[in-house]
Formats: structure tokens, C-alpha cells, sequence
């Protein structure tokens, strides 16, 4: 069984993550580049970088609402490469590698994600203990497949007596949670123990506080593999409010009403035709656009040379039509196919 573990992760290592992924999860992390929120996301998993325990994280989880509709969140399922590979990524960008404690089991060096155990170890101690994947529930219900990453010598199933370190259980603790590296290598160990989280992201923007043009936003998504944001409804229009809430903080009541803060540069624009809106890939926008009062769809010149033709959003939900060359905003792109 162990060497059959050892010959697929070789195998699967070689598998891994194509360069255009790797180069868009690049471009990803560059979006996020002064995210000061600590909450981090790509478009498969949403990383919180607050330390704590594993029933916290799953609370926590279960409470992100971000694109779930009226279903609830769940710690992440990483059941493939690129999924390991997100979560490898969020995890060094938030606590890099080397500025952690030398220790391997220093708390910042892990990440909790939703695999655990669905029962308590039988025979534990007795003889070597071996990763039987049907005793294992990822938090969104599913049950894992081929995919594993665990440490050679994990899952080791240990367990602590009740009153030593953390223990608070009668008799005994279990190792029943899972955590993953930086190297995305997975380990088995008690819910006491507090560790940085990631969830399933089910959201459809990812946002950027890094001021640029409407034109350089426009790239700097492209680079990501995504796209200038789309609102197409009421309800994205609320999901991106709330993703607004997480990623960028609320806002600063010192900020003016134009400050560019309050302002994130969407993909809607109407460069081709004046007032005929349409989003980057030419959709046509059907949305009934909250317009902000005068300023909004007024193609002003009064400043600069260039109309206003390009689509921003503000922290209150209205929309604007402002300069897409010398202007400089926060953006926010969206995922492939959402
Ligand atoms: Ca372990
Ligand atoms: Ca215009
Ligand atoms: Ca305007």
C-alpha cells in the first residue's frame, strides 16, 4: 500500500499544472498584490489567514456567502492539482515560506482544509495505520477519490489523552482534520490546533485593490485568465457588494465621494458606439444600470480630452461612466465561465 502511495505521487507530481495555469495563477497573486484584509481568493478556493481552530474554520466557512446563493460554504475540497496548486499559492503568499518558524509543524505552515476522518481510529496503536480513503468526508458531503497528497507516514492517526496540550476530549483526541503545506503535502492532527483556512470560493469576482487605467485593469485581468467584471443582476450586483465587504474592507467615511477608493472599474464600456453599453466580450448589457445621479452616463469632456466610456462601480451600488485612460481604480475581474 505505501509503495504504491510513494509511485503516485511521483506520477501525479508529474502531472501537475500546466505553465499557462502556473502563469495565471501568477497573474492572480499580482492582483492581489495589496490586499490588506488578509482574506485572499482565486476562483476555486478563498484563503483566510487568521489562525484558528478547525470547528472555528469550518463555522466560518459555512458562514462566507460570497456567490453561494441560499446554500452554505464549506471548508475546501481539494481533490485536484490545480486545487492544491491554489491553495500552495495562497498559503505563500500570506505566510512566505521563509519567514516562518524552522519547526515543520510551526501553525503557519499549515492550512486547514475540509478532509476528516468520519470515525474514530480502531486499533490505533496496535499496528501501522493505512489511508483508507472511505473513512474520510471532504465538508462538502463528498467522499475523496484517487487524489492524495499525505506526507509519507500520514495519515498517522495519532491521539493525545485527555488534559495534555490542547486536549479537551474524553478519553482521548483524535488526529482526524486535515491541513496541507507549503509544498502541498497533507497531514492528519487535532482540531485544536490553529492554522490559517480556505474555503470553496463560489463567487464570480476576484477583486483588486492595485489602481490602474481602465485599459491596464482590463490587462491585468486578462493576465489572470479572467475578465473585466460583468454585472449582469441585481444579485451579482449584491454578491459583488459583499465580495467588496471581504476582499477590500469596508470602506473610510474620511474618503470623498469621488476618492478613488469608492470606485472599482468593471468591464462596461461604450468605446464602440456613444451610450450603447456593452461588457469586454461584446455582450450586450441588459442590466437596468443604477446610474449615479448626474454624473452617471454623462460622457463629460469637461476634464480631459477622451469621453467617459468606461464603466465603474461605486461602494454604494451605483454606476458611473468615467475616463478609461486617466483614471486609476481598483478593478474587479471575473472567473472563466461564471
Ligand atoms: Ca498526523
Ligand atoms: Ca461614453
Ligand atoms: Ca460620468
Amino acid at each position: 500500500m505505501k509503495s504504491f502511495l510513494l509511485i503516485c505521487q511521483f506520477i501525479c507530481l508529474t502531472e501537475a499544472i500546466s505553465n499557462l495555469e502556473m502563469k495565471q495563477l501568477k497573474g492572480i497573486q499580482n492582483l492581489m498584490k495589496n490586499l490588506h484584509n488578509g482574506v485572499f481568493t482565486t476562483c476555486n478556493i478563498v484563503f483566510f489567514s487568521d489562525l484558528v481552530d478547525f470547528n472555528t474554520a469550518q463555522e466560518n466557512c459555512r458562514k462566507f456567502d460570497v456567490g453561494t446563493g441560499s446554500t452554505e460554504g464549506n471548508l475546501a475540497t481539494v481533490n485536484t492539482d490545480k486545487k492544491n496548486e491554489d491553495l500552495k499559492m495562497l498559503l505563500s503568499m500570506t505566510y512566505p515560506r521563509e519567514e516562518q518558524p524552522k519547526s515543520d509543524w510551526a501553525d503557519t505552515k499549515w492550512v486547514w482544509s475540509g478532509l476528516r476522518k468520519t470515525r474514530d481510529n480502531v486499533g490505533e496503536g496496535s499496528k501501522e495505520m493505512v489511508y483508507e480513503a472511505t473513512e474520510w468526508q471532504w465538508a462538502d458531503g463528498s467522499t475523496p477519490g484517487d487524489f492524495a497528497r499525505w506526507l509519507p507516514g500520514q495519515p498517522d492517526q495519532n491521539s493525545l489523552k485527555k488534559g495534555k496540550k490542547g486536549c479537551t476530549e474524553d478519553p482521548k483526541c483524535y488526529q482526524n482534520q486535515m491541513r496541507i503545506n507549503h509544498d502541498g503535502n497533507w497531514d492528519d492532527t487535532f482540531k485544536f490546533k490553529k492554522h490559517p483556512y480556505a474555503c470553496d470560493y463560489q463567487g464570480k469576482y476576484i477583486l483588486s485593490s492595485e489602481k490602474k487605467s481602465w485599459e491596464d485593469a482590463k490587462t491585468a485581468c486578462d493576465d489572470a485568465g479572467l475578465q473585466l467584471a460583468k454585472i449582469r443582476t441585481d444579485e451579482e450586483l449584491n454578491e459583488i457588494m459583499s465580495a467588496i465587504q471581504y476582499f477590500l474592507g469596508s470602506g473610510d467615511e474620511s474618503w470623498s465621494k469621488w476618492d478613488a477608493n469608492n470606485w472599482l472599474w468593471l468591464g462596461g464600456n461604450d468605446i464602440k458606439k456613444e451610450k450603447k453599453w456593452m461588457w469586454v466580450d461584446g455582450e450586450k448589457i441588459e442590466w437596468n444600470i443604477p446610474w449615479e445621479k448626474k454624473a452617471g452616463n454623462d460622457n463629460s469632456k469637461k476634464k480631459m480630452k477622451e469621453g467617459q466610456d468606461a464603466m465603474s462601480l461605486s461602494r454604494w451600488g451605483t454606476i458611473d461612466d468615467s475616463f478609461r485612460l486617466g483614471i486609476f481604480r481598483p478593478f474587479a475581474c471575473q472567473c472563466p465561465g461564471s
